[in-house]
């Protein structure tokens, strides 16, 4: 039987909101903070948990891992250690320990070389993998039963030009569709990236406290609701062809490919994403969005606001 992708989703990751949720995993404590979003990940397993939305294996492209020659690939079996965020290492120190799907990742990564990429499997068992693989990853499914396929984000962007960039983008998300329906598999695959992204420099003396939390800069919010609006309008190629745009007006983290390998990955979607949450993590704009690409089982609210 083919493999298919089970569901595309935007799965931001600041380390704020595993931080409010005090999985075990995570050192630091906290009290509350980012309902809207973390809610919005709450409906994103709620979704998921659904019948007919079985997935083997999740596949995450992180901009927290970022390399500069070539897409790189976790490649051992299993990995064990601590996550720690450089910038917020009071809020995230998880202790994480998680199988990875090394076949798949290897036929990814021979596919976009055929395509004319230079790819890296990362073999070093002792890697400490990045905070956005991490995050995305216990958001969506906290109880780590699924082996990951962990893929880097590519300097291209800022290297070479956003064209370039998005030109990588398209051949790896054409490449990860391919080997998934080679795979038999189902696969979840998991965009992790906000939208804009200016935020504070300074932290309240508690991290949590939401009379703080707010977004930064109007042009930044008009952003933001542009692209969800692309999203859950079904305009998946306008929203890819945009991200040029966004990246250089919205500060954006978009700027490491992982929104743009999941719309090529999910073949420029023209149906629509369901829109799990919105909100703001340090004045960042961050959504929760789901694609999915089976009529059948895809569920999603109607639009009555712009
Ligand atoms: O990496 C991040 C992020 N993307 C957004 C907000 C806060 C912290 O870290
Ligand atoms: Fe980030």
């Amino acid at each position: 039987m083919a493999g298919k992708i089970v569901a595309g989703c935007l799965a931001p990751h600041p380390p704020h909101l595993v931080y409010a949720d005090n999985p075990p995993q995570n050192e630091p404590r906290a009290e509350a903070g980012w309902e809207p979003i973390r809610w919005g990940y709450e409906r994103l397993r709620h979704s998921l948990a659904r019948a007919g939305r079985e997935y083997d294996v999740i596949i995450v492209h992180s901009p927290h891992w970022r390399t500069r020659v070539g897409h790189h690939f976790l490649g051992v079996p299993h990995f064990k250690n601590l996550s720690v965020d450089p910038i917020f290492p009071n809020l995230f120190r998880y202790h994480f320990d998680f199988d990875c799907d090394v076949g798949l990742a290897r036929d990814i990564a021979g596919r976009a070389e055929e395509k004319g990429l230079v790819t890296r499997m990362m073999e070093n068992p002792d890697f400490r993998v990045d905070y956005g693989t991490i995050a995305s990853c216990h958001l969506v499914n906290p109880t780590w039963d699924k082996p990951i396929v962990g893929i880097s984000s590519c300097r291209v962007y800022d290297e070479y030009s956003n064209e370039v960039g998005q030109a990588q983008m398209t051949a790896l998300g054409q490449a990860t569709r391919e080997a998934v329906e080679a795979s038999g598999k189902r696969a979840l695959l998991l965009a992790s990236n906000s939208i804009s992204h200016r935020h504070f420099t300074r932290e309240p003396a508690v991290p949590e406290d939401m009379s703080r939390e707010h977004i930064y800069h109007q042009g930044q919010y008009l952003w933001d609701l542009h692209a969800i609006g692309l999203a859950r309008d079904g305009k998946g190629r306008q929203l890819f062809d945009e991200l040029p745009d966004l990246i250089d007006n919205a500060t954006s983290e978009a700027d490491a490919g992982s929104l743009s390998w999941l719309l090529a990955a999910l073949g420029f979607p023209d149906y629509p994403a369901e829109l799990h949450g919105y909100g703001t993590v340090i004045g960042t704009g961050n959504a929760v969005l789901e694609w999915d690409p089976d009529p059948e089982t895809r569920r999603i609210t109607p639009r009555s606001m712009t």
